[in-house]
């Protein structure tokens, strides 16, 4: 299997999951959701770079960093999903293949979450299975990296 590299980025208040809100987005934390991407990435033979940040502009500059450093990129943008051009300007601008998740279902949420500035630029989405969707989103786009 060809060796390959994806960024996971965690938008605003997902350093807080596990900790807050288990009704909507579940018990597990962060750091957990992090060890299973990269389980699951070593059994694809893919190495997982994982960042969170609450700031718009770090997001930014990681997406920027991952050209030429990985081959596609995870994200859950967070609130930053219904709200920032940059962030998908961003990922315009670098060219690599994007999956968006979300671990709750957008769409049966609050009418302004139903909006995803992100995904007219991802190559697809996964929303609504927890942790799962996450897993979902790593091997979707593992299958679109290696065709
Ligand atoms: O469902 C998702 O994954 C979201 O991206 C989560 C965002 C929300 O703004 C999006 O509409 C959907 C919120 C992340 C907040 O995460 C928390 C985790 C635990 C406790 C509090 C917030």
């Amino acid at each position: 299997m060809r060796p390959l590299s994806v960024i996971v980025l965690h938008g605003p208040n997902l350093n807080l999951l596990g900790q807050r809100e288990p009704g909507i987005y579940g018990s597990v934390t962060l750091a957990e959701v992090n060890r299973l991407l990269t389980e699951e990435g070593q059994k694809q033979a893919v190495s997982c770079t994982c960042v969170q940040s609450n700031h718009e502009g770090v997001l930014v500059d990681s997406i920027h960093q991952a050209l030429g450093q990985h081959q596609g990129i995870l994200i859950n943008a967070g609130a930053y999903t219904h709200t920032s051009v940059a962030l998908r300007d961003a990922i315009t601008s670098v060219n690599l293949p994007t999956v968006e998740v979300h671990l709750s279902n957008i769409y049966r949420r609050e009418e302004f979450r139903h909006h995803s500035y992100i995904a007219p630029v991802a190559i697809g989405q996964i929303s609504g299975f927890g942790v799962q969707s996450y897993l979902l989103g790593l091997q979707a786009l593992v299958g679109h990296l290696r065709g």
